[in-house]
C-alpha cells in the first residue's frame, strides 16, 4: 500500500505538535515571545544618558544662560542643548507671588528639550495650544513648575524637579495632558486643576515616580475631569485623588 507511510508521518507530526504544544495563543514558547519589555524609552532625548521609568531627565549642565525675559518657543523644536537657564530678578524670585513670569513660554506645537531651570524657578513654562515637553529639569521650583495656560494636547516626558512649595502643574485650560517618566520630589501637588474651574481636563501620568508630597498627586475641583496613575511608584505621596472628579483612578502603583 502507497498510503501507509504517509499516515505515519502524518500522525508523527500530530503527536510532536502535541508534545511541543505550539499553539500560538500564548505570548510565550514556540517562537511567539519577541522580548517583552523593551524598557519605556520613546526616544527623543539628545541630552545623553538612558531614560526610562523613573529615570527623569537627563541633562548634566553644559553651561549657565541668564534669562531676563521669557523664551518664547513658538514653533519647531528649541533645544536647549543642557544648558542651565537662571532666570534674573525681572522674571520673578521663584517664590509664592503669583505676579512672577516664565522662563520659557512653548505654543502651537512646539517642543522645548534639554533644558535645566536653575535654583531661582520663577513661574517655570507656561504652555499654549499645545505643546511637548522632553528632557526638563527644575532643580528648584518656583511659584509653580509647569502651567496650562490655554487648551490643547500636551506631551510632557523625561523630566524631574525638586522642592516646590505648592503645585508642580497647574492646570488653568481645558486640555489633555500625558506625562511620562517624570520624578517630581517635595511639592503639595504634582497636579492642581485651578481652584473653582469646571472645564474638563484629561489626565495621565504613567511611570512616575512621585516623592513628599504633602496633598497628593491629582486635585480638581471639576466634576467632568479625569485622571490617571499608572505604572508609577510613590513615597509619602499622599492622595491619590483630591478632590472632585469624573473619574481618578490608579494602577500598577507601587510603594518604594
Ligand atoms: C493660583 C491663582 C490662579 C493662577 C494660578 C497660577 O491658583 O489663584 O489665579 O494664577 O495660581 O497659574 O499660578
Ligand atoms: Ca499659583
Ligand atoms: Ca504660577
Amino acid at each position: 500500500m502507497q498510503r501507509k507511510p504517509f499516515l505515519a508521518v502524518l500522525i508523527l507530526f500530530a503527536i510532536l505538535s502535541l508534545v511541543v504544544g505550539c499553539d500560538n495563543t500564548t505570548p510565550s514558547g514556540c517562537g511567539g515571545n519577541t522580548g517583552g519589555d523593551t524598557g519605556g524609552d520613546t526616544g527623543g532625548n539628545t541630552g545623553g544618558g538612558s531614560t526610562g521609568a523613573f529615570s527623569g531627565a537627563s541633562c548634566t549642565s553644559t553651561g549657565n544662560v541668564t534669562v531676563s525675559e521669557t523664551i518664547k518657543v513658538t514653533s519647531g523644536v528649541y533645544d536647549g542643548k543642557c544648558q542651565t537657564f537662571n532666570p534674573t530678578s525681572a522674571l520673578g524670585d521663584g517664590s509664592q507671588d503669583e505676579s512672577q513670569k516664565p522662563v520659557f513660554r512653548v505654543e502651537n506645537g512646539a517642543t522645548l528639550k534639554n533644558v535645566i531651570i536653575g535654583n531661582n524657578g520663577a513661574d517655570g513654562i507656561h504652555l499654549y495650544n499645545g505643546a511637548t515637553l522632553d528632557n526638563i529639569t527644575w532643580k528648584n521650583v518656583g511659584e509653580d513648575a509647569c502651567t496650562v495656560k490655554s487648551s490643547g494636547t500636551y506631551t510632557i516626558r523625561n523630566i524631574e524637579g525638586y522642592n516646590g512649595e505648592d503645585k508642580f502643574f497647574q492646570i488653568n485650560a481645558a486640555s489633555t495632558i500625558r506625562v511620562t517618566n517624570a520624578v517630581i520630589h517635595n511639592a503639595a501637588k504634582a497636579l492642581r486643576q485651578n481652584g473653582d474651574t469646571t472645564f474638563k481636563i484629561d489626565v495621565v501620568f504613567d511611570q512616575c515616580e512621585l516623592q513628599d508630597l504633602k496633598e497628593g498627586v491629582f486635585r480638581s475641583d471639576s466634576r467632568s475631569s479625569v485622571a490617571k496613575l499608572t505604572n508609577s511608584r510613590l513615597r509619602n505621596a499622599g492622595d491619590i485623588c483630591i478632590g472632585n472628579w469624573a473619574s481618578c483612578t490608579y494602577s500598577g502603583t507601587t510603594n518604594y
